[in-house]
């Protein structure tokens, strides 16, 4: 292919591409998107050979077989190999593992973004080619919003992502007067979409709230969270505290008699236990604007001024953003958030009651079409095992060990072999020196991937796999479009898609017909489509037949045909015993029995206070003064072409860039572009540091997604050189309850770092042997 041109689709929006001898010339985003993503840019560099993995690769101490060879993995250099040989030996580290542990043995969790292609989707493509071979043990739930998942059920009835569209802010605008914004509204987030994006619809609802004049407060240690153009009050309680806020408005609204009765009675149940807590009968401490005022550093006038305007708005909306849920305890903002709109009554109401997950991801402006876009199937797991999700250190760590889960007592496996394709855990998880010790558990580690990764770069044997850019493919989000995402690119090197390469060892596994079951790329894409497309006629919404599809080789928008969707809360408030919710009582659980009957100390039966390990004004914070928020990067999708020139250019003195307040910075002699160490007594990583007012007082931020990048040291005296901040954030579960990540409760200190500035060798070719050479 010398010149040519293809529509691609990815997670942030769909893009005709131009090529010429195999680089990306020219990027346009759709004509159909309304306010393209930037991060298209980043596109440019796809092809780029610094970082692609060329060839099948082996880790040396692991090819020679040494005995002690788990040691050295992640610090090694890398073999190439042939395909043949590459595969084999996989094949046979997956035989290996199966007789000495079991299909239990097998991680297959494989969390990550990947693409978002409904075909290559490398997440289902690992977890079928491992249900082909016996099973695999599994992952339960997000990093993103694990707590909220859990809760959810038990307090509404339904799944999470089945309520996103609780609240739109187009209804908001329409009806709504008053909206309380936890973690803020924030633009930038909502360029991703989980499966894609055609159109971003974000920025027309933002512009709808500005003529509607609905007053907004935005409760977040940034400023920028909530766009520019957005008139809003900026509240910053410490991070990690919103739960305090809560409660204080709860005993505002209670103490005030400004609760709705009528709603609580008709469709919920266990008020009077919350408002005891409230109250502090049992306790003693009522949760009120002084005490809210002590934990969150806002003052209990302004916890009060921001009550009653709740109270007495027309039509209330509160919501609250994946953040806010991603810490310690994260359940309970979730819990509390429907709490506080059942007790103004305005849950089910056009424009009212509560928005979870609300802004970011877009999900609240996109909607989902009512039928079910197929993608390929992952078959069924033979083996029951899974653990959450952001438990991966603890399994690795303690096998054979038990924990806690949603009421359960379950047990970590044993683990013999992981096997990973479309994520990457050296960016995603918490405490990343942990990681590195756990990671040595089992024996083999295989991993596919395109660039060189951290991840790729702690496996035993790295598969080199396509791009987006080079395979055929359809996408569908959460909105009403379909896109088509066509090869623009030659494979790179010798990189194959995940779907051959899993071919290739289930055929050595003597699966090959089971996983693949004859078909090809095309027709595997054609038959998703045709079947989505039957899905589509049973609700009255025509989508044209494949090849006309295929050929026209753009995006299809079918929203008019969409028909209006009745919300099941909207139903509920209509109709509460004709349409009761799945929660055991059908109403509401603003108590739950069943959660009281886990018996958990940090999450009881109703929504409540806890203190936290890492919290300003904590104990900790004495020796950590400053709160840590590592954030979505706005410049790409987590840690994706991190080292493209997009991504780069935000980035100061080729570290990823840290934001403080002037007071915080002034303190410590730290200078605007200065080199900073970040530190606590889990690890270290330096950034670059940009002094900002738009930041509270005594929090920093650093967005994740710069490529793990540490010393040989490990512990808490290593130093990671690149700015990923999971160098220091904390590996425990948000609670016994949902065991989530908690991202967001991390505190640090920092200081100007003056020492010789290490190269950042993950951007750096990982080091090379010969085979002849071993
Ligand atoms: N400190 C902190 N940590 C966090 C968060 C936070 O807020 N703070 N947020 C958390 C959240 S919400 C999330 S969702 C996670 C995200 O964590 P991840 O989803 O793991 O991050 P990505 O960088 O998107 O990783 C996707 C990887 O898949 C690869 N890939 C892409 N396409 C393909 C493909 O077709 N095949 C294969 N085999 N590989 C492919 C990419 O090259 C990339 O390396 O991070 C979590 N970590
Ligand atoms: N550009 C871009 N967009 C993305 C992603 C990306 O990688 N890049 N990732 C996507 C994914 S996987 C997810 S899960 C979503 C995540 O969506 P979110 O979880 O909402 O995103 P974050 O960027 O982690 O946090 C948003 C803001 O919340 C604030 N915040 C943090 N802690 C607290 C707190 O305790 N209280 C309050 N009130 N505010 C707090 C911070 O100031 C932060 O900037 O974003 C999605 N959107
Ligand atoms: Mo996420």
């Amino acid at each position: 292919m010398k010149s040519n041109k293809a529509f691609v689709a990815t997670h942030w929006g769909s893009y005709q591409v131009k090529i010429r001898n195999e680089v990306v010339e020219n990027v346009q985003a759709s004509r159909k998107d309304s306010n393209p993503s930037f991060i298209g840019e980043l596109l440019y560099d796809i092809t780029d050979s610094d970082y692609r993995i060329a060839q099948p690769m082996v880790r040396a101490g692991y090819l020679k077989g040494d005995a002690n060879h788990r040691q050295s993995r992640g610090k090694d250099s890398f073999v190439p190999v042939s395909w043949e040989e590459g595969l084999d030996l996989a094949a046979s580290a997956l035989k290996n593992a199966k007789d000495r542990a079991g299909n239990r043995g097998i991680y297959g969790g494989s969390y990550g973004w990947a693409s978002a292609g409904r075909f290559h989707h490398a997440i289902s493509q690992v977890k079928r080619f491992l249900n082909t071979i016996g099973g695999f043990t599994s992952k339960v739930n997000s990093y993103s919003a694990a707590a909220a998942e859990v809760i959810t059920p038990h307090v509404i009835g339904s799944n999470l992502y089945n309520v996103t569209h609780l609240l739109n802010l187009n209804e908001v605008a329409k009806h709504g007067d008053f909206l309380i914004a936890f973690g803020g509204i924030n633009e930038y987030n909502n360029q991703v979409v989980p499966g894609g994006v055609v159109n971003h619809r974000d920025r027309d609802a933002i512009e709808r709230l500005i003529e509607a004049r609905t007053e907004v407060i935005s409760i977040s240690p940034l400023r920028s969270d909530t766009p520019s153009d957005l008139p809003v009050e900026w509240m910053t309680p410490r991070p990690c505290t919103d739960v305090a806020i809560m409660l204080a408005i709860a005993h505002y609204l209670e103490t005030e008699n400004k609760v709705d009765l009528d709603f609580i009675d008709r469709y919920t149940v266990g008020y009077d236990k919350f408002k005891a807590y409230l109250l502090g009968r049992n306790d003693g401490i009522a949760k009120d604007s002084a005490w809210a005022a002590i934990v969150t550093g806002i003052s209990a006038d302004d916890i009060k001024h921001l009550a009653a305007k709740f109270s007495n708005a027309r039509c209330p909306v509160i919501q609250v953003t994946q953040s806010v849920q991603r810490s310690e305890h994260g359940e309970q903002s979730y819990w509390l958030a429907i709490t506080l709109a059942a007790m103004v009554g305005s849950i089910g109401k056009p424009g009212g009651g509560v928005g979870l997950i609300a802004n970011a991801s877009g999900f609240s402006v996109h909607g989902r079409p009512p039928f079910k876009w197929e993608s390929f199937p992952q078959g069924e797991n033979p083996v029951s095992q899974s653990i959450p999700v952001a438990r991966i250190a603890d399994m690795l760590l303690n096998p054979g060990e038990s924990y806690t889960y949603n009421g359960e007592l379950k047990t970590y496996p044993d683990i013999e072999l992981i096997y990973w394709a479309g994520g990457n855990p050296f960016h995603h998880h918490q405490d990343l020196n942990k990681l590195r010790r756990a990671w040595r558990k089992p024996e083999t580690v295989i991993v596919n991937e395109s660039v060189w990764t951290a991840t790729a770069r702690h496996a035993d044997i790295v598969f080199p796999v396509t791009t987006f850019l080079e395979r055929n493919d359809f996408v569908c989000g959460w909105g009403s479009y379909i896109s088509p995402s066509k090869k623009a690119l030659e494979n790179y090197g010798q990189s194959r898609n995940d779907f051959e390469i899993f071919c290739g060892l289930a055929e050595r596994l003597g699966v090959l017909e089971e996983f693949s079951e004859g078909l090809d790329e095309m027709t595997w894409l054609e038959t998703l489509y045709q079947d989505s497309r039957s899905n589509a006629k049973e609700v009255g919404i025509d989508l044209p037949p494949f090849d006309e599809f295929w050929e026209k080789g753009e995006p299809i928008n079918f929203e008019s045909q969409i028909p209006e969707q009745d919300t099941f809360m909207s139903q509920f408030r209509r109709d509460p015993q004709g349409y009761p919710l799945s929660t055991p009582s059908g109403k509401i659980e603003i108590y739950s029995s069943t959660i009281d009957s886990f018996g958990y100390s940090d999450c009881g039966g109703y929504p409540q206070w806890y203190d936290k390990r890492e919290l300003l004004g904590g104990s900790r914070a004495k020796d950590f003064p400053l709160h840590m928020i590592s954030h979505q990067p706005r410049n790409k999708l987590h840690s994706q072409l991190d080292f493209g020139k997009f991504s780069r250019k935000d980035k100061t003195n080729g570290r990823e860039t840290v934001t403080l307040n002037p007071t915080d910075a002034s303190a410590r002699g730290i200078e605007d572009g200065m080199i900073v160490r970040i530190f606590n007594d889990r690890g270290a990583c330096l950034a670059g540091a940009r002094l900002s007012h738009d930041i509270m007082r005594a929090v920093i931020a650093i967005p994740t997604g710069a490529w793990y990048c540490p010393d040989e040291v490990e512990g808490p005296e290593s130093l990671e050189y690149h700015g990923n901040p999971n160098a220091l954030t904390l590996d425990l579960g948000t609670s016994s309850l949902a065991q989530g990540s908690i991202a967001h409760s991390c505190l640090v200190d920092i200081e100007p770092f003056y020492g010789f500035t290490p190269e950042i060798d993950v951007l750096l070719k990982p080091r090379f042997t010969s085979s002849t050479d071993l």
